[in-house]
C-alpha cells in the first residue's frame, strides 16, 4: 500500500476511533495518533525516505492536513463530551420549583416556657435578676429559716415529698429568699423561678409538679407601695394595660403583713364567668413585707432594710393568659394542644 494510501486510511480509521471514544480514551488515543515514539502517523511517515523527491512534499502536505484534521477531530470530540457529562448533571440535579415543599414540622416553645419568659422579661426590665436554686431542699431552708417551726401547723399548706433524714423535695420556692439573703448584702432584687412538689391530689388546677417564679426585693425604705406598684405593673404587662389588682389580706409564715394578689379576671374582665367562679377577680399570687424575724436570721438588720416577697404559681398564670381550664393539658405532651399556643 503507497503512503498516500496508508494515510487515506489512518485517516478513515481515526475518524471513526475518535468519534466512538468516551472521554478517558480520547487522551491515549491522541498518543497512539501522533506519538512521536510510536504513533501511527509518525510510523507511515517514516517511510517517506524511499520516495522520489517530487512525491515527498506531496506527501508532507497531505500528512498534515490529516494531522490537522485529526486534532481538529478530537478537541471537537472533547468539547461534545464535556457538554454531555454536564447536560446529564443538569437533569440529574434538576429542582421542580413548582413542586409542593416537604411539611417540616417545626417545634414550638411550651405554653409554660412561654409564659416564664414573660415573667422573666418583665422583671428584668425592673432590674432584676434572675437567679437558680435547688429542688432538694433542706427542712431548715424550706420551713425553719422562713418563720415555720417544727410542729408549727402552717406546715400543713405545704403538703411536702420527705425523702431522707431532714431532706425533701421543695415545696415552693420561698427557701431560695433565704439562700439569696445569706449569700449577698443588700439590696437584693431577684426573682427565683423553679419547680416545685407538693402531696396535693391532682385536680384541674392542682399537680404534684409545678412551676412558681419567686421574687425578692430588699432594700431602705422599701413599703408595701412598692410592692402593690410592682405587682399593679407586673399584671398590666402580663395581661394589658387596663388590668386591676387587689390585694386582699392573707397569712404566710414568712411575710407580715401578707397578701394574696387578685386580678381583675383576664377572660370576662371583671364582670364574672366560669374561669374566675363568677367572682370577677383570680388569684395570681402570695406575698408580702418579708418578716423581720426571717431578716434577723440571715444577718440583715431589720431596723435598717425592709423588703418584699412574692411567689406566683407559672401554671396559673400560662392557663389564665391562654383560657385553659385543666391543668393536666400542661403535662400530656400531646403535640395538638401544645400546637396551638
Ligand atoms: C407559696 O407557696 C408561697 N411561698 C408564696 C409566697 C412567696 C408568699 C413569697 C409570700 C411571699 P402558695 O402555697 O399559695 O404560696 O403557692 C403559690 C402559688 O403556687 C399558688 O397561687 C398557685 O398558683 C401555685 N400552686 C400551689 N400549689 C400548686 C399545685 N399543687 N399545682 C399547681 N400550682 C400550685
Amino acid at each position: 500500500m503507497s503512503i498516500l494510501e496508508q494515510l487515506a486510511q489512518l485517516r478513515s480509521e481515526a475518524e471513526a476511533e475518535i468519534r466512538a471514544a468516551s472521554a478517558d480514551k480520547l487522551n491515549d488515543l491522541r498518543l497512539k495518533l501522533f506519538s512521536r515514539k510510536n504513533g501511527s502517523l509518525n510510523a507511515i511517515l517514516r517511510g517517506l525516505g524511499g520516495l522520489s523527491a517530487e512525491e515527498r512534499p506531496k506527501v508532507g502536505s497531505l500528512a498534515n492536513e490529516v494531522k490537522a484534521h485529526l486534532e481538529g477531530l478530537l478537541n471537537e470530540r472533547l468539547e461534545q463530551l464535556k457538554n454531555s457529562v454536564m447536560e446529564v448533571r443538569l437533569q440529574s440535579e434538576k429542582i421542580d420549583v413548582t413542586m409542593p415543599g416537604h411539611w417540616q414540622n417545626p417545634g414550638r416553645i411550651h405554653i409554660l416556657n412561654q409564659a416564664l419568659d414573660r415573667i422573666k422579661d418583665t422583671f428584668k426590665s425592673l432590674g432584676y435578676s434572675v437567679v437558680q436554686g435547688p429542688e432538694v431542699e433542706t427542712d431548715y431552708y424550706n420551713f425553719e429559716a422562713l418563720n415555720i417551726p417544727a410542729n408549727h401547723p402552717s406546715r400543713e399548706m405545704w403538703d411536702s415529698f420527705f425523702l431522707r433524714e431532714g431532706l425533701l423535695m421543695r415545696s415552693h420556692t420561698s427557701p431560695m429568699q433565704v439562700h439569696i439573703m445569706e449569700k449577698y448584702d443588700p439590696p437584693v432584687r431577684v426573682i427565683v423561678p423553679g419547680k416545685c412538689y407538693r402531696r396535693d391530689a391532682v385536680d384541674s388546677t392542682h399537680f404534684w409538679e409545678f412551676h412558681q417564679v419567686e421574687g425578692l426585693l430588699v432594700d431602705k425604705n422599701v413599703t408595701f407601695s412598692d410592692l402593690k406598684g410592682t405587682l399593679d405593673l407586673f399584671a398590666r404587662r402580663m395581661g394589658g394595660h387596663q388590668r386591676k389588682t387587689r390585694f386582699n389580706p392573707s397569712y404566710f409564715p414568712f411575710t407580715e403583713p401578707s397578701a394574696e394578689v387578685m386580678v381583675d379576671c383576664f377572660v370576662c374582665n371583671g364582670k364574672g364567668c366560669r374561669v374566675c367562679k363568677n367572682s370577677g377577680w383570680i388569684e395570681i399570687m402570695g406575698a408580702g413585707m418579708v418578716h423581720p424575724k426571717v431578716l434577723k436570721g440571715v444577718g440583715y438588720d431589720p431596723e435598717r432594710y425592709t423588703g418584699f416577697a412574692f411567689g406566683m404559681g407559672v401554671e396559673r398564670i400560662a392557663m389564665l393568659s391562654c383560657g385553659i381550664a385543666d391543668i393536666r393539658l400542661l403535662f400530656e405532651g400531646d403535640a395538638r394542644f401544645s400546637r396551638q399556643f
